[in-house]
């Protein structure tokens, strides 16, 4: 049976890519033999039926994420904008941290920077984030994008960030060929409105680019609080180093985190964030055990 890959979903209408690289839709068949759903960047094995082709069968993923959903990426690019939604280092912290759980490698994404000034202290965070051994690409518009399709080339990426950073802006602007819905300027200034509907792989800078919807509100259930820690990158080197084995680094007594961050070892911002987020991520749990 021929394989291809899920390139883009609407209702029930699956966008498939196969090895020869022809483009065609598909449906899936007998959906119950199908174990588990198709996402887009699953591979597939399909067959052609009478007049349409069918998905028979979703091969083993190598990761996937529940939101955006999609399977099989190699990194995930953080998009945050400067300013218009504001830039915030807690929701960039927890979605690297969820990205990180899924065993996928997060890229950090600032777009809008042509909206601030040059001295701006967000440059300072981005310095932090960079000292922590994140990939940080700053984009804007009349800033060159080099430094993004140096991240594209010959890897599978999914874009995801708030509704409004700028996600469908940054693909329309890879390739002139992409003409993507944006959010217009009056939009973006009011209340969020999801102008991205679905998720869709794009060729683009010698790789392939997921568009996807943004999202409003932050979910935490996916998260369990007591394995944070381990997709932090500045707290990986003092793990294990606590007095207690199962210490939380909250107010413990001989907390090697917290004497990190003392130490000016681990930045203050990524501590307070890990304890907004590990909150959060607890209270999400007990809600829904309730
Ligand atoms: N000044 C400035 N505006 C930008 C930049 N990138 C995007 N925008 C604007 O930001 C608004 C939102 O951009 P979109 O690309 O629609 O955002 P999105 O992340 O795809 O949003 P959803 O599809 O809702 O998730 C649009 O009005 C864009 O013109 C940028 O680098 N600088
Ligand atoms: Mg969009
Ligand atoms: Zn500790």
């Amino acid at each position: 049976m021929p394989k291809a890959r899920i390139i883009k979903i609407v209702s029930n209408q699956y966008t498939l890519l196969n090895e020869n690289k022809a483009e065609f839709t598909a449906v899936a068949m007998g959906k119950l033999r199908l174990k588990k759903s198709p996402v887009v960047g699953d591979f597939v094995r399909y067959e052609q039926h009478e007049g349409n082709v069918g998905i028979e069968e979703v091969l083993p993923r190598k990761n996937s994420l529940v939101r955006p959903l999609i399977a099989n990426v190699d990194q995930a690019l953080v998009v945050m904008s400067a300013l218009k939604p504001e830039f915030s280092s807690v929701l960039v912290d927890r979605l690297c941290i969820l990205i990180r759980a899924a065993g996928i490698e997060p890229v950090l994404i600032v777009t809008k920077l042509d909206l601030i000034v040059t001295d701006d202290p967000l440059y300072r965070t981005l310095r932090e984030y960079r000292d922590g051994g994140m990939r940080v690409v700053e984009v804007g518009r009349d800033r060159p994008i080099d430094d993004l399709l140096s991240v594209l080339e010959g890897k599978i990426s999914v874009l995801t960030g708030q509704s409004g950073v700028g996600k469908s802006s940054l693909v329309n602007r890879l390739d002139l060929k992409f003409d993507l819905e944006t959010q217009e300027i009056s939009k973006a200034l009011g209340r969020g409105k999801h102008t991205t509907r679905h998720v869709q792989l794009h060729e683009a800078g010698g790789g392939w680019i997921a568009d996807t919807p943004g999202f409003s509100s932050m979910d935490f259930t996916q998260l369990d609080p007591d394995l944070m820690e381990n997709y932090i990158n500045e707290f990986i080197p003092f793990l294990g180093k606590c007095r207690f084995r199962n210490c939380r680094h909250e107010n413990e007594p001989d907390c090697a985190i917290k004497q990190a961050v003392v130490d000016n070892k681990i930045p203050q911002t990524r501590y307070d964030n890990y304890l907004a987020i590990y909150k959060m991520a607890k209270e999400a749990k007990e809600t829904q055990y309730q």
